[in-house]
């Protein structure tokens, strides 16, 4: 291509009368006499575009009145008054040409006139994504990366990238997806658990923003079988640090998300999220008492179910942590209570009823480490790659893990985590 294409934003920001070529999606087409009105889209913007039969070939203009909606095309002209309310420029086309045509029927309207259910919508991924409304979560997904890295970064965090294809299980037997790998049996990594804990005691303060994988057959609206999370771990920290860097880090992330996304955010119909700190907090035990004056049952050791969840966040708006969560039920790595060894030194952040996070001061003894491998009924000879790093020097730490797509899910108002995430996994998918 010669000359040089602008976007649509950059013509409609021109001097009338200014030569410029653009290119976008057909959207719309109308005849009115001599007089063809495209309204053409790029990523960001539309523009109408105006063909006189007068001022162009008859080729050109009988191309353009036919050439199918949503193909992809290339337009020069000369930007001009608009009479339409919605902009105060629009192009008079002199030369046109289809470099994308699109085939009919499409398998979904992209504009979103015209509804289509999530599965057919995620079986034509790239196309739902010419959608405005939908293209909106991804941008504020990308500037959520990009803050939390750069908030981390501000607090002496160093971003790692760690093994994906392992030998032994990070957190245990359960939910791994194995393969072949070479004459042996590897497995995809559902966490990065026990690498970001060894890397303190070298590195420090680690994170990572990793695609982790789990083979449980949920079929819910907030998991999937292969899921981003964002991880930190730390030295020196115990529970307290952890989850005020966490509330920290979001408190800070949706500022700026909320600054610089308002119209993605308008877009999607939702207000844009608030988080002041601190978070309330309430223990495990409060949970299960404040559940229990709603008329709900729990037992201690149990985890709280999707009902008793409901009724915990009735009457909260914004996030909350649940501390101090019974040692039975969390990982073995998780530290117990000095006071109680049956409570455990973790917190999970919640928003709603939904679980945004988990995390907590770890064991740093191999001795204390061993006695809870075998506690939890694991073969303590699996860990030992893992265990050995415990005799050189391993300070105390804490961290979390932060799941991003239920993040993006809940902050962009979607109901289903699948929203969130381009191409989702579950049981039933694994195409496009
Ligand atoms: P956990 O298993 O609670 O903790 O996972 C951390 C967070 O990751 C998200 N998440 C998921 N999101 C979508 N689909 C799934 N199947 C899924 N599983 C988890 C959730 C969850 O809160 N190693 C610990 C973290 C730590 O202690 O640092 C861990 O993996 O938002």
């Amino acid at each position: 291509m010669s000359d040089k294409i602008s976007s649509i934003s950059s013509a409609l920001s021109q001097k009338e009368g200014s030569p410029v070529q653009v290119a976008g999606w057909v959207e719309d087409q109308r005849v009115l006499g001599t007089l063809l009105f495209i309204t053409l889209r790029d990523i960001e913007s539309s523009i109408q575009v105006v063909f006189n039969k007068k001022a162009v070939s008859g080729e050109t203009f009988s191309c353009a009145s036919s050439v199918p909606r949503q193909s992809y095309v290339v337009v020069k002209g000369v930007t001009q008054r608009s009479r339409s309310k919605i902009a105060t420029l629009e192009l008079l086309a002199q030369s046109f040409s289809v470099v994308g045509p699109a085939r009919h029927p499409l398998p979904l309207d992209p504009t979103g006139r015209v509804e289509a259910n999530l599965e057919v919508r995620l079986d034509s991924r790239a196309l739902d994504l010419r959608n405005p409304r939908v293209a909106s979560i991804f941008r504020i997904r990308s500037g959520f990366l990009k803050y939390a890295r750069d908030y981390l970064g501000s607090q002496g965090f160093i971003e790692v990238n760690t093994a994906k294809l392992i030998g032994a299980a990070a957190e245990g037997g359960a939910e791994l997806f194995r393969l072949k790998y070479f004459d042996r049996d590897g497995y995809l990594a559902q966490s990065p658990q026990l690498y970001k804990e060894e890397l303190t005691l070298s590195l420090g303060r680690v994170f990572e923003v990793g695609t982790y994988f789990r083979a449980e057959r949920s079929h819910t609206t907030r998991h999937l079988n292969e899921f981003v999370s964002l991880d930190i771990e730390a030295a020196m920290y115990g529970k307290e640090e952890a989850m005020s860097e966490l509330e920290r880090m979001i408190s800070e992330v949706t500022k700026r998300l909320a600054e610089d996304y308002s119209r993605e955010f308008e877009r999607l119909g939702v207000s844009q999220p608030d988080a002041k700190v601190p978070f309330p907090r309430l223990t495990y035990r409060d949970a299960q008492a404040e559940i229990g004056k709603m008329g709900g049952s729990t037992k201690w050791g149990e985890d709280l179910d999707s009902e008793s969840l409901k009724l915990l966040s009735s009457g909260r708006s914004g996030y909350y942590f649940i501390t101090d969560w019974p040692t039975s039920i969390k990982p073995f790595y998780i530290k117990p209570s000095n006071q109680d060894s049956q409570v455990s030194e973790s917190f999970d952040l919640m928003v709603g009823p939904l679980e945004l996070a988990s995390g907590g001061e770890r064991l740093s003894s191999r001795a204390e480490l061993e006695r809870r491998i075998l506690e939890k009924g694991l073969n303590v000879r699996e860990f030992s790659e893992h265990l050995k790093v415990y005799d050189w020097g391993m300070p105390p730490h804490a961290g979390w893990g932060f799941g991003v797509d239920r993040f993006i899910a809940s902050i962009t108002g979607s109901s289903n985590i699948r929203e969130a995430v381009l191409f989702p996994r579950d049981e039933l998918r694994l195409t496009p």
